[in-house]
């Protein structure tokens, strides 16, 4: 074990996948470990989330991020200097007192995100351990290989609205290990680009490098991703299965849903109707914020009709908050939380909000962003605490790549660490089909 107190905290401005600024931050202790991470950002974002601190002005967009590198550097570093890494809990109670705003903004959810993120890394540079490691000791968690969900079309506002739902990915949950999930997502990926040039709507790709969603309605993604999965040489819902994200808030609110593609506007029992419908004729297993995040009631009453058979996510409707999802578990709305670091702000908060919809039953997927680079913690995360799922996009570009090859490299070291296939799916619909 190395000295882990910390001797200087420093952040500097890196480059996401969109070419949009971004925080990295760099921990030393005075041991000599180095702990480093880089904050993503959201396109669809819950109004409930981490604000981050961006400057504003016409430059970049306004989407500059020197007032939350300041932060770092002259208000975060002198509160945490001296502290000691292995105290997360301690450093982000800090950071959160230092801000003292509901949403993060005074230092920005990307300012502090990136510096429990460092933190995380250089306490297990302290220890000389790999990180998924000092994280399942640290929460006390069985480490898990996780189950990928991979994206095969983008949609929504990571392809200029082109159709309605955001993701259109596959699960493999009965692949018998992770390698093999990674042979067939190749497969089933290269497919759907050859039906796109076949059909002669190829014209490149979505933010997360899912094929860009060349299609007439939502519908036609889903019929034209289960023909990939044919051509791939699978039979859709046997081994493959689909898993969606709607992200219906940015299409809906206060009950109305508009359906721009297809040009029709549908109240929230008409939207549950429409998705009711795909459930059944479509091998889907998981479907992602179904209703808007500010439609309570259709959340709670989607998950009474099919979350017998389904794993129903919230996403933008739950923020990766411990409070929101207890309300939801006692109203019974959705069954399965997204965990993304970056929407609570810190390491603390994510795994409290773990911690609750485990209590609460509830699934768990760790999540990328859209906006993403090189930073490969959360495989590391979705590992140590066993969280049984991760999703981060499609299967090209780096800075998806580095989190699946990440997975790759944490199973080589970690001979005991087990591959979770299917076992978070057992209520769904891929297991009422007697797989
Ligand atoms: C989501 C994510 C990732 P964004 O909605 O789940 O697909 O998108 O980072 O834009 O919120
Ligand atoms: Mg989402």
């Amino acid at each position: 074990m190395r000295d882990s107190t910390i001797a200087s905290l420093s952040a500097r401005r890196v480059w996401d996948s969109r070419g949009c600024p971004t925080v990295e931050v760099e921990v030393r202790t005075a041991g000599g470990a180095i702990g480093r991470a880089i904050a993503p950002a959201g396109a669809s974002r819950g109004s409930r989330e981490a604000l981050d601190l961006r400057d504003g002005g016409s430059k970049l967009g306004g989407k500059d991020v020197k007032g939350a590198i300041a932060a770092v550097n002259d208000k975060i570093a002198p509160v945490l200097f001296g502290r000691d890494v292995c105290d997360q809990a301690g450093a982000d109670a800090a950071m959160i007192a230092l801000d003292g705003t509901p949403f993060k903004s005074a230092l920005g959810g990307n300012a502090i995100v990136a510096t429990s993120l460092a933190i995380l890394h250089a306490a297990a540079a302290a220890k000389e351990t790999a990180l998924w490691q000092h994280i399942a000791s640290s929460y006390g968690r069985t480490p898990t290989i996780p189950l990928p969900e991979i994206q095969i079309f983008g949609g929504g506002a990571h392809a200029g609205r082109r159709v309605d739902v955001q993701d259109f990915m596959i699960m493999v949950p009965g692949a018998s290990s992770l390698d093999e999930v990674f042979e067939i997502t190749a497969e089933v990926y290269a497919a759907a680009g050859k039906i796109m040039a076949q059909k002669g709507k190829s014209v490149g790709v979505a933010d997360e490098g899912g094929w860009w969603p060349m299609f007439d309605s939502n519908e036609e993604a889903l019929s034209t991703l289960v023909d990939a999965i044919e051509l791939a040489g699978e039979t859709p819902g046997d081994r493959v299965v689909i898993s969606l994200d709607i992200a219906a808030s940015e299409f809906g609110s206060a009950g109305k849903y508009r359906l721009a593609l297809e040009d029709r506007e549908l109240d929230s029992d008409q939207m549950i109707a429409l998705l009711g419908g795909w459930l059944d004729n479509y091998p889907i297993v998981s479907i992602e914020d179904p209703l808007a995040e500010g439609d309570t009631e259709g959340m709670r009453a989607f998950t009474e009709a099919y979350g017998d058979r389904v794993q129903i996510i919230g996403d933008d409707y739950l923020v990766t908050n411990a409070a929101f999802l207890k309300e939801a578990a006692q109203i019974g709305a959705c069954n399965a939380v997204l965990i993304k670091v970056n929407q609570a702000g810190t390491v603390t908060e994510s795994v409290d909000t773990f911690k609750a919809a485990e209590t609460a039953g509830y699934h768990c997927v760790v999540s990328a962003r859209s906006g993403e680079t090189e930073d490969t913690s959360i495989s590391h995360l979705a590992t140590g605490l066993g969280a049984g799922q991760l999703k981060v996009g499609s299967f090209t570009r780096s800075e998806r790549m580095a989190k699946w090859n990440e997975c790759l490299r944490i199973q080589d070291n970690a001979p005991s660490c087990v591959f979770v296939a299917g076992q978070p799916l057992v209520k769904t619909w891929w297991g009422k089909k007697g797989n």
